[in-house]
């Protein structure tokens, strides 16, 4: 089922203007199932690799949409530098604004304290009617790690997952932590064309001096120099 955005509701996620208000209107029809992939991350910065990701779960799963929640203060880097949730937030906005079915979300940005996934995921189930289906796609690497998350079971039980799978990385693992769980997880693993990209290696690349071309859409890496992100040395970085 292919959704469109009103007008106005674009207009209102492109302002950033609302907070909860900026996820999709989904589950008017009580007789249709409506599939609403999440695609959750620190995105510091998002880039090509989790964008990839998304279109093959939009596509393999048949999902309406997919939302980019860029974490708010991710429980998992607290001890880290992290960018600000305002910048991260601008650049997944940015990266996802020409795919009509990709939405970017300050659902997590603006909750108050330690975002954890099992609260977003409970609070959307509490959202949306029952014919509303929740994907949260992630890394198979997260898979691996997700049994050992805050409130794992809350996880479980709110969305299914999808699990991308990363060049190189051995499904096996995950498979075998999902299966000793005492959690009843949905998985679904993707297979996503090979894009050995992170962002760790963007920042690296930025620090150096180097051309972000083809690893993350330019208009993220036009925001990573205006705004200085990274350590860009100005002179120093090629768009
Ligand atoms: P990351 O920091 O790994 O995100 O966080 C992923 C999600 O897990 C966020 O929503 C976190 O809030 C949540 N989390 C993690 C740990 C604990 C808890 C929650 C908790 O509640 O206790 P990145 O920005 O690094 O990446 C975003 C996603 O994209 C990740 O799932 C990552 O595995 C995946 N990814 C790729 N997938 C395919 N090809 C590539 C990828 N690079 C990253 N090249």
């Amino acid at each position: 089922m292919v959704v469109t955005f009103a007008e106005e509701e674009v207009d209102r996620v492109a302002e950033g203007v609302v907070a909860e208000g900026d996820l999709p209107l989904l589950g008017q029809d009580p007789h249709a199932t409506y599939r609403l992939g999440i695609m959750g991350g620190t995105f510091d910065p998002i880039h090509n690799g989790h964008l990839v990701a998304a279109e093959q779960a939009l596509g393999d799963l048949g999902l309406d949409v997919v939302v980019f929640m860029p974490a708010g203060r991710p429980a998992f880097k607290l001890d880290k530098n992290v960018s600000s949730g305002e910048d991260r937030d601008t650049m997944t906005l940015l990266a996802t604004s020409d795919n009509p079915h990709f939405l970017a979300s300050r659902f997590e940005v603006d909750r108050e304290g330690v975002t954890y996934t099992a609260d977003t995921l409970e609070l959307m189930r509490r959202m949306y009617p029952d014919n509303v289906e929740l994907y949260f796609i992630t890394g198979a690497d997260a898979i691996a790690d997700i049994v050992h998350w805050r409130d794992a079971d809350r996880v479980a039980s709110c969305a299914r997952l999808v699990g991308a799978t990363r060049p190189g990385y051995d499904l096996d693992h995950a498979r075998a932590n999902i299966a000793a769980s005492p959690f009843a997880f949905d998985v679904t693993y993707l297979e996503v064309p090979a894009l050995a990209i992170s962002s760790s290696y963007l920042r690296d690349r930025v620090r150096a001096g180097q051309s972000l071309r083809y690893l993350t859409p330019e208009p993220v890496s036009g925001y990573i120099q205006k705004h200085g992100l990274y350590g860009v040395r100005h002179g120093r970085y090629e768009s």
